[in-house]
């Protein structure tokens, strides 16, 4: 009804507003190079396996860049869709399903729209199927002018899946090379995919007493994306495409599963065995790199893959209220929601299983104050109003009545 409509308007109007100006428009006219990378998660960064690091490419762009060390992936149940969804809406995942089939009829505010009134040209780019996790409609409901999909890539080398992410990245790297610019261009890795299974072709990488365990071939096969990345950033530096650009780079969701959550604990050296445990290790690195490799460090602000549409926002100054996630560089006050209800602050994570909150720096079970409850309250009154918006193709409706008023 309406008046839930206003309020839930009302509440991302409040939930928009920041306390700064940190790079805000900091992407005036420069191109958009987004780049989400398949099962990348974060505890594979900087560590080694029989003294080889399993990413140095990515360990060394890491160094050159700004790297979000707290980022935590909140996909559901349309794993590497609700990954992109969220990058490029910050609305919630559906509660069951996927968005991207569930919500395809609706109108957004996504990314590609918004660059568009800055005169971006954008284009998606993926190795794989068009109609898998209805990319193709949802990519046009986005707003992207272009999709590569996999009738548009020669399919000269396969792993696993479909095309191989070295042959993605070398394919897409000339159609984004003809692009007049400013553009948006959105790439979605494929060979680093469960089950990891094609160890023939992800080439050398010894793991040591690891081999032929799924932990081992994982880091085989994510450190066979690594080095294509790393040519692919190479490439765009050597180019002087980056001189230009900004460049984000993460990690979609696990790669380990939860039934394989004794070999995730027995490598990163996990001695708990609660909640916490498994959830400390569910971090994507997010990367951002900027001309001339500006602003590198380490950001260890507590966040999640609904902050990065907001904080695109900022940084390329766009205008949209509907967005439930806080831009990275101006907001302090942190709310992470999952979609079981589950959330983080700066301080503390609440698992929605056990209902327990715990310290994020020691693991240890903290009492629920009137703060938490309020902040528990509104993890589960985002992922409400995030549905409701979405059930109702409430964007359409309040689009429609702004141009009514003006
Ligand atoms: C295939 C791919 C896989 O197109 O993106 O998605 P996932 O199975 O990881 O959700």
């Amino acid at each position: 009804d309406d008046e839930k409509a206003n309020e839930i308007k009302t509440y991302l109007t409040e939930n928009t507003k920041t306390s700064g100006s940190k790079f805000k428009n900091i992407g005036k006219d420069k191109n958009l190079i987004m780049i989400q990378v398949e099962a990348l998660q974060s505890f594979v960064i900087n560590k080694k396996v029989e003294g080889e690091e399993i990413t140095p490419n990515l360990n060394r762009w890491l160094k050159k860049s700004l790297y979000f060390d707290n980022y935590y992936y909140q996909v559901a149940g349309g794993n590497t869709s609700d990954a992109e969804f969220m990058s490029n809406n910050s609305l919630y995942p559906a509660s069951s399903g996927a968005a991207y089939y569930i919500y395809s009829g609706d109108e957004f505010n996504s990314l590609p729209k918004l660059l568009d009134k800055k005169g971006y040209y954008s284009a998606a780019f993926h190795g794989y199927k068009e109609g898998f996790w209805n990319r193709n409609a949802m990519y046009v409901k986005e707003g992207f002018d272009k999709f590569y999909g996999e009738k548009s890539f020669n399919l000269d080398e396969q792993i696993g899946l479909g095309l191989s992410d070295e042959s993605f990245f070398k394919q897409s790297l000339e159609q984004i090379k003809s692009f007049k610019e400013p553009y948006y261009s959105f790439l979605v890795t494929l060979t680093s995919h469960f089950p990891f299974e094609a160890t023939d072709k992800y080439g050398d990488f010894n793991v040591g007493n690891l081999e032929g365990t799924f932990m081992g071939n994982y880091l085989k096969s994510i450190h066979y994306t690594d080095k294509q990345l790393g040519m692919f950033l190479d490439q765009l530096e050597k180019d002087g495409t980056m001189d230009n650009s900004i460049i984000v780079l993460y990690g979609d969701h696990f790669a380990i599963p939860r039934n394989h959550s004794e070999e995730l604990f027995s490598f990163v050296g996990e001695t708990g065995n609660d909640e916490f445990a498994w959830m400390r290790h569910q971090k994507v690195p997010l990367i951002m790199h900027f001309p001339k490799d500006a602003h590198k460090g380490v950001n260890s602000v507590v966040s999640g893959q609904m902050d990065i549409f907001p904080t695109l926002c900022n940084m390329f100054d766009l205008k949209t209220p509907y967005k439930f996630g806080r831009d990275l560089f101006n907001v302090k006050d942190r709310l992470v929601v999952f979609r079981t209800g589950s959330f983080m602050d700066n301080k503390v994570f609440y698992s929605s299983s056990s209902k327990k909150y715990y310290d994020l720096k020691t693991g240890e079970e903290v009492a629920e104050t009137d703060a938490l409850k309020k902040k528990k309250e509104e993890a589960l009154k985002q992922l409400d109003y995030s549905d409701t918006l979405l059930d109702h193709n409430l964007i359409k409706k309040f689009t429609e009545n702004n141009e009514m008023s003006k």
